[in-house]
């Protein structure tokens, strides 16, 4: 067990070096992550963009979604670009917190960059069967965040961490961990969480700014999607929605629609929950959550969209009554198919 361990070891830590040496080869790299950023994409990227840009090397972090508002704490983030606002010529494209095109954007803005590039590269923590064809693929479903990958990128390569990329990764960190609260907490990211700390970062604004900061329009749709919340299964199952009239009535967009399944996720005795947000006539993103021993990344993934087992989501092509009861039908057979394995 221990020699295994060691060889994982080892082994990974090859995998930071090759990808080090892979961007240091580069003369300008084009940095980008999944569509709704959260703060795992955009700390990763501006962490990345700080450790590798030099005199001889641009790094060009890319979204093709805005920072969202609450995250505009994070050192560095006016220095993201939109796809349209480009004028370079990337010999790399290095995709972090995502591994596929599809996650990139709604658009294929990143085909013609993909197309010219000498190197593609990869550094994610989700699963995924797979990933666009690349030079490394440094894929580690075990990491809690992203960040936390980052972090050993830059460990194993010896490039120091300041007060400002500590925050940037620790806020990834948390992020997608939920403050070391989620099963994706391992004692690697609690060490990684503890030397992050010691670079002297400010515990208040990132926890304030990541949890605890919500616009009024914001509040106004929690209050009207939590107003209207159902549940199935003898209450296993729940589910609300975000209809469109709302968000328009209110002059708000899908940025006011961020982090609205923990509330939902209080019920007690819950194992399954879904959100629905209607963004357009014939479009809908479904989030999706879950208690241990239920797994909505495959309900996610037979809808085209991706994610873990506890935590996943998808956009759906149809009206939202329609895509509402696709999508629970399939959660209604997950909780099923559990009854069946208990019997
Ligand atoms: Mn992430």
């Amino acid at each position: 067990m221990e020699k295994q361990k060691q060889e994982e070891q080892t082994k990974n830590r090859e995998a930071f070096l090759a990808l080090a040496a892979a961007i240091r080869r580069s003369r300008c790299v084009l940095l980008t992550g999944h569509v709704d950023p959260d703060a795992d994409c955009i700390g990763s990227l501006l962490a990345l963009c700080r450790a590798f840009s030099g005199p001889e090397r641009q790094l060009v972090p890319v979204l093709a979604d805005p920072v969202p508002p609450n995250l505009h704490f994070l050192p560095g983030w006016e220095s993201i670009r939109r796809p349209e606002e480009l004028d370079i010529q990337p010999d790399a494209v290095l995709l972090a917190d995502c591994s596929e095109l599809s996650r990139t954007g709604d658009t294929d803005w990143l085909t013609p960059y993909l197309a010219r590039a000498e190197r593609v590269l990869i550094l994610d923590h989700h699963a995924n069967a797979s990933p666009m064809p690349a030079e490394i693929c440094l894929q580690e479903a075990e990491a809690s965040a992203t960040a936390e990958l980052v972090y050993l990128l830059l460990t194993e390569n010896d490039i120091p961490i300041d007060q400002e990329t500590a925050t940037n990764l620790y806020a990834g960190l948390i992020a997608d961990n939920g403050s070391f609260r989620f099963l994706n907490t391992t004692p690697l990211s609690l060490r990684v969480g503890s030397e992050l700390l010691a670079k002297g970062i400010d515990l208040e604004t990132i926890r304030v700014r990541l949890f605890e900061t919500r616009s009024l329009k914001s509040m106004r749709i929690m209050a009207a999607a939590l107003h209207e919340f159902k549940t199935d299964m003898d209450d296993r199952l729940i589910w609300m929605h975000i209809e469109k009239r709302v968000l328009d009535e209110l002059g708000a967009d899908s940025s006011d629609c961020a982090n609205m399944t923990g509330s939902m996720m209080c019920l007690d005795g819950v194992k399954i929950g879904a959100l629905f947000e209607e963004r357009g006539p014939s479009l809908v993103k479904v989030s999706l959550r879950a208690r241990r021993g239920f797994d909505v990344g495959s309900i996610a993934a037979a809808f085209q969209g991706g994610g873990h087992k506890l935590a996943a989501g998808c956009s759906i092509k149809a009206p939202l009554a329609e895509a509402e009861e696709m999508v629970l039908a399939a959660c209604r057979k997950a909780l099923e198919d559990a009854d069946g394995r208990l019997h």
